[in-house]
């Protein structure tokens, strides 16, 4: 039984409304119900979204609480928020990073991650399905991590 903290940065609020031929169709509340009909019964999946850095830095503070792993999407924070970066280097939670669009083909400040420096992962490109991908990967992370 794995406890998933499931993070989104800003504006994914809006997944679903504007933006669909880069973001897709998928709502928020659609991502995170397939999230949790694919964490089963066996793991718990608590979801937060925020517009805000510190708002998303006090979830990680607090999730080194309750969590055995991070899966976020930090929105644009990804490409410049030391902050974001350090309070992940800080709670030592196994954390994947995921994207809807894939940020290497996309404009050049994109291609950049200052998250993935701490990151056990990053997954993109693959639309909502990249959420799902990164709570497999991150799920299989921590079962790896359990054996003697
Ligand atoms: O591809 C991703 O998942 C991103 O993290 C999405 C961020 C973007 O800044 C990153 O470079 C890549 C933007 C999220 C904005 O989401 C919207 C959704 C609908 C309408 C407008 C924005």
């Amino acid at each position: 039984m794995a406890q998933i903290a499931v993070i989104h940065g800003p504006n994914l609020n809006l997944l679903g409304a504007r933006e669909t031929h880069i973001y897709g169709s998928m709502t928020l509340a659609k991502i995170e119900a397939a999230l949790v009909d694919a964490a089963g019964a066996e793991h718990g999946l608590r979801c937060f979204q925020s517009n805000h850095e510190g708002a998303i830095i006090d979830f990680i503070h607090a999730a080194r609480e309750w969590a055995d792993g991070i899966l976020i999407n930090p929105g644009a924070f990804t490409h410049y928020s030391y902050a974001l970066r350090d309070a992940i280097a800080a709670v030592k939670l196994p954390t994947v990073e995921v994207h809807l669009s894939n940020i290497h083909t996309r404009e050049s400040f994109r291609h950049t991650s200052v998250i993935a420096p701490v990151a056990v992962g990053q997954i993109a490109g693959f639309g909502w399905r990249s959420y799902l991908l990164g709570l497999q990967a991150l799920l299989d992370h921590l079962h790896d991590q359990k054996q003697p």
